[in-house]
Formats: C-alpha cells, structure tokens, sequence
C-alpha cells in the first residue's frame, strides 16, 4: 500500500501550534502577552467591519491568531545546515540574507518561510535564524574555548534527523511520521535552565557579548520570543504596561499610516530567569540569564528597491534627528519620525503609480465579465481606470535589519544603537546553509508580473 503523506503546509501548522503552546507554558508572561492580542484584535474586529470581512475573507480568527514568527540562534554551521533541512519538511525555505554587523551584533542571518501565496495563506510561520560569528569573538583564547564548546554539541535529535532523511527520500512525512517529527523537533528549540558552562565561562562570554554567552551556555537554539499578528499594534503597546509587561521604548519600523508598510513590531523586554550553571549545585547559587521575550507585529504592503530606499532614507533622518535633539522639550522619536514619513505617500494608488509598493492585480467582476466576451486590446493602466482590474497590496513576508537590531538590543539591555562598518558574508553564509538565499525582492516582482500576465492574458485574449 502506497502511505499517503500529509502536506508540509500542515506540518508546518502542527508545528506553529505546538511551539506556541510549548513558549506560552515556558514562559508565563507570553501567555500575558497573547491574551492582549486576542482582546485587542476581537476588539478591532467588532468595531471595524472592513477589518472584519478582510479577515474572515483569510481564513477567519483561527488563522489571525495563529502566531506569525519566531526566532532562534544557532553556534556553529552544521546546526544551521540541519535546520535547513528541517524547515525544509515543513515548507520553509531561506529568504533574505540580513547583516547584523551593521549594529554591531556577531551574527547574520536569514528567515525561514514558506515562499508560495497559497502556502503563506494558510499559514505564514516564519523562523528569523541567526548564525554566529564566531570570527567575530576578538579574544583568541575565548575564541577558541567558545568554539570547542560549540563542536561537541547535537542541536537535532538523532530521532529527527532519521525523519529528515525519510522526508527527504521519500518526498514527504506519513500522517504519524509528522507528528513525531514535530515533537523530536520541539526539543532542539526548548529551554534549558541548566547552562552547559561555569559561572566564571559565561561571565566571560558575557563580556564579549551578551549574545555570545546566550548562543553558547547552551545546550540547543531556545526559542527566545515567538510574535503573534495583532491588529492594532499601538493599542497593544499601550496595554502593555497595564499586565504587568515592560514594552520597549517604541514601535520598530514605520509610522502609523493610512496604508500600511512592511513591518511594525515591537516586544516585551527579555526576562531575567534563573539558571544553574555547570559548577552550581545548589539553588541558592543560581545564577541569572536575559534571553527570553514576546513580540508582536503588524505587517503592510511590501516595497520594491525604490520604494524601500525611500523608506531607508526616512527612517535614518528621524533617527538622527532624534538623537540629536535630546532636550526635554524636543519633540518624541516618534513625532519625529511621523514628520519624517510625510514625505512617503499614504495612497495605493500613488504608491504604485510612482513604483514604491508591489501589488498584485486580478480581474474585477466587470474585467470577468469582459473576459468571457473577448476582444479587447488595453494597457494595464487603461483597464485599471475602466475599472475591470484592480491592484491588491502584496504583504510583506520579511524582516527588516534596523528593527530587528532594535529587537534584539531591547533584549540584551544593551542601548548602544551604533552603526558599525558592514562586514556581510553572504557567501559563506550560504556555504554554511548548504543553499542560497533567496531574494525577497525578486519573489514579489514575480509575484506581481505573474498576475499582470494573467490579467493581460484574459481580457486581451488576441495574439498577446
Ligand atoms: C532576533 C531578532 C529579530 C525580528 O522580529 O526582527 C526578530 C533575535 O533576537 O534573535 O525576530
Ligand atoms: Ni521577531
């Protein structure tokens, strides 16, 4: 008998679920956390109905509160290279190469994530993975203690690995060969309270940096925050506090608009938790790590190289200006940066017009019924206006550098927002990987081109 497999789709939601479940028992304050979200959104939900149909259209309130990513960092290549293939069974494939040298953290990294409309539809889980660098550690003997510490170490149990291999061979996982799969997974992202080196190792990790000490005292790549979508983002920040959560000092990315761009996110500083060390046996020693957090996000349109240049631009001015402008009447980051954005437009239309945004184009009820009869011959912009196409904003899948160095910095208590000079490997982050990354850019043009085409092709059926 020929097993059937399930899809990696649905490997990929068992997993969503089961990591949300396994963070929210781990960490309490997450929970916290997601309970927020769901009174904010059902809130939102109930007061907007454009809202409303638009998320009942994308699979209803199951499908929103499903968490959108997570994050993990890795010590070593190999580790890097089998999670590659994990993420893989479940439809998660390498997008985005992302420098974080650029702020002087000793990691790069890329994002996990299902690259189909179809597949993101049905669940757009996304895994930020971060590679350390560990030519990065300035101190050679540290170097060299923090690498024999990595080399010893499995992240996959054999178990999962075994799971890989058959996926692999196989093309796929058996209904109950998945579920396996997901729980032997689950432990390489699981917390560990019990460090794999001694108070005076990590210290010394520490000082190097905190993140150094967070990739290698450890046994495996805890999961250190997972991010549910919330709608409205500012909202959710300003109940923070009111649970007991510390938020950090502002939302990453764009400012509030009209029409929403790329990605809004923002967190709960890391907790202080408690871990014994390798030479510790008794719990009055305990020592202390910050690693663990809860983050949530809000996501818009996506834009072309154009678009996010302009983008890029207006967020450097404002953080400049901001850092400069630090007497207590000043203006906030914030109303800096809402200045700052006026100079990007708050209109689909002209955002597309002007090539900012990609969009996505499909038939209107006229357009079909146009289509059926035939015959036309019209630009793209001609049927636009004679309203038988309409452009639908595409969303942005990924993730963007300066947030995710405000993230990560919020969560080492470390304020230094320094720029440092670049110092990209894309290349041998690949090797590492064992494939290339793809280009987000390069994903939503075809996304939009695809759909030009098929418009075109329908309403000007002859000879084009
Ligand atoms: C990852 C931080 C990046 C985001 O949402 O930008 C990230 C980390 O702290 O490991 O998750
Ligand atoms: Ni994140």
């Amino acid at each position: 008998m020929v097993q059937t497999h399930v899809s990696s789709d649905h490997i990929r939601q068992h997993f969503t679920a089961a990591m949300s479940k396994m963070y929210r028992e781990e960490v309490p304050a997450y929970a916290d956390l997601v309970d927020i979200v769901d009174d904010v959104n059902s809130e939102t939900i109930a007061q907007n109905s454009e809202v409303r149909n638009k998320i009942e259209a994308e699979g209803g309130i199951s499908t929103l509160n499903a968490e959108r990513h997570g994050a993990i960092r890795v010590g070593k290549p190999e580790e890097l290279h089998i999670l590659r293939r994990a993420f893989a069974v479940m439809g998660m494939f390498p997008v985005g190469y992302y420098d974080l040298s650029v702020a002087g953290l000793p990691v790069h990294s890329t994002a996990f994530r299902p690259i189909k409309a179809d597949a993101l539809a049905k669940n757009p889980f996304r895994i930020f993975t971060s590679l350390l660098r560990l030519d990065h550690i300035a101190d050679e003997k540290l170097r060299n203690i923090a690498g024999d510490i990595l080399s010893k170490r499995q992240i996959v149990t054999n178990r999962a690995i075994e799971l890989i291999e058959q996926a692999e061979i196989k093309s796929g996982l058996s209904h109950s060969q998945a579920e396996e799969f997901v729980s032997e997974l689950l432990e390489t992202f699981r917390w560990h309270s019990k460090a794999c080196v001694d108070v005076s190792t990590y210290k010394s990790l520490k000082d190097q940096h905190p993140l150094i000490a967070d990739i290698v005292s450890f046994a495996g790549p805890h999961i250190n925050h997972l991010t549910p979508r919330v709608l409205d983002i500012d909202e959710a920040q300003r109940r923070m506090p009111l649970r007991g959560l510390n938020p950090k000092d502002s939302i990453e990315g764009p400012p509030l608009r009209k029409c929403p761009i790329l990605l809004r996110q923002t967190a709960f500083k890391a907790l202080n938790e408690a871990v014994k060390f390798a030479d510790e046996n008794d719990e009055d020693t305990m020592g202390k790590h910050t690693a663990r957090f809860g983050e949530i996000e809000q996501r818009g349109i996506a834009l072309t190289p154009k678009g996010r240049a302009l983008y890029d631009e207006l967020l450097a001015n404002a953080k400049n200006k901001s850092s400069q402008t630090d007497t207590p009447e000043s203006k906030s980051y914030f109303d800096i940066l809402k200045d700052e954005f006026q100079a990007f437009p708050d209109d689909w239309d002209v955002m597309r017009k002007e090539g900012l945004a990609y969009f996505y184009y499909q038939l209107t009820q006229a357009g079909k019924v146009d289509a059926n009869s035939g015959g036309l011959r019209q630009s793209l912009e001609a049927l636009i206006s004679d309203g038988l196409v309409e452009a639908i904003p595409i969303t942005y899948q990924d993730f963007l550098p300066v947030s995710a160095a405000g993230i990560f910095r919020s969560n080492l208590s470390s304020n230094d927002e320094k720029l440092y000079a670049s110092d990209a490997n894309q290349a041998q982050f690949e090797e590492d990987l064992g494939a290339t990354v793809q280009d987000p850019f390069a994903l939503y043009e075809m996304q939009q081109n695809h759909s030009i085409e098929k418009c075109l092709k329908m309403l000007n059926p002859v000879g084009c």
